[in-house]
């Protein structure tokens, strides 16, 4: 019974896991399937709480192995799942950072310590594990959490976006790990820009810190700065002078814009001038800001990291 509880927690956690991933790669079309997911695991595991206590009340007072380790786990496991639930309830900021962040880096730091729990406490499945009747209350937990998670969005859960951002107004300067504005000025760009076509767009801006912004950007298309692109090309590298960059489809480009104006002013300066790239439908990590160079490539775009290490 014990066995099976501490299994199926750590199947909601890495279900989770995957899920709170893919939501920060996933761009607005395909992202309501994985953080809806995402949701109903997170309260699976709250949900198991309830047969988890007993097993952890009696590890502590027989002075199981690490039983400072685990009050550790439990308490930042604790706190995942609750900066989750109150990022879903619409609290934006925690301090200087998102209430999205702290679930995040709370995430990140319960890894480690869930694999060393794991490793103090081995829970091998046995062959008689999945009986009929341990499958009928697995496959019950998991129907109340999607219940509980519907119920959740129905009356308490804020309006979001499909990829569970909330709403603001302007982008917030915000920078993937620790970039900030270099000092550049228009000047090579304004040679390069000067005689194209003007172009514009309306979309929105949506950070993996967990806010989203619905602005209009204008400036020129990444395709006619361009031109025509080299026999071969596959993709097209985006880099800014701080040396961040990414990779996009050749096919892609078409749908990309080098921004010079945000809401009809001049860009400023945190928001990425002279130029940043517009990316239209796929997270903020993608708008490259003070873009340097941009390089038709004959590798896939699929040749590099799936977030930036920078
Ligand atoms: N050069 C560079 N561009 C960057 C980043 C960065 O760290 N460096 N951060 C990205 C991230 S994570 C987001 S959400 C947006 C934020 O744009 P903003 O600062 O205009 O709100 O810029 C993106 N472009
Ligand atoms: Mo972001």
């Amino acid at each position: 019974m014990a066995r099976r509880t501490n299994l199926t927690l750590l199947a909601a956690l890495a279900a989770a896991l995957i899920t709170g991933v893919l939501s920060l790669w996933v761009g607005e079309d395909r992202a309501w399937l994985v953080t809806w997911i995402h949701g109903a695991a997170g309260f699976w595991a709250v949900l198991l709480i309830r047969w988890k206590l007993p097993i952890a009340r009696r590890g502590l007072a027989r002075r199981g192995p690490d039983a400072g380790a685990s009050l550790v786990t439990a308490a930042v496991a604790i706190a995942m799942l609750l900066t989750g639930i109150a990022h879903a309830l619409g609290a934006g900021d925690a301090g200087p950072v998102t209430m999205l962040g702290v679930h995040l880096a709370l995430g990140v730091a319960l890894v480690p310590l869930v694999l060393l729990h794991v490793r103090s406490h081995p829970q091998v499945p046995r062959r008689g594990d999945l009986t009929r009747a341990a499958f009928l209350r697995l496959a019950g937990i998991a129907v109340a959490a999607v219940a509980v998670k519907a119920a959740f969005e129905a009356t308490v859960g804020t309006s979001r976006a499909a990829t569970g951002s909330l709403r603001q107004a302007r982008p917030a300067p915000t920078s993937w790990l620790d970039d900030s504005p270099p000092r550049v000025d228009l000047g090579e760009w304004r040679e390069r820009l000067d005689g194209l076509p003007g172009r514009s767009v309306t979309c929105a801006l949506d950070c993996t810190s967990g806010w989203y912004s619905v602005n209009r950007w204008a400036g020129v298309g990444l395709a006619d700065v361009l031109g025509t692109l080299p026999p071969g090309t596959r993709s097209v590298v985006v880099r800014s002078h701080t040396g961040y960059s990414r990779r996009f489809d050749a096919a892609e480009v078409a749908g990309l814009l080098l921004a010079t104006e945000l809401d009809g002013a001049p860009l400023e300066a945190d928001h990425g001038a002279p130029v940043r790239l517009v990316a239209p439908g796929r997270r903020g990590f993608w708008w490259v800001k003070w873009v340097s160079s941009v390089e038709p490539s004959s590798l896939p775009s699929w040749w590099q990291l799936p977030f930036p290490i920078s």
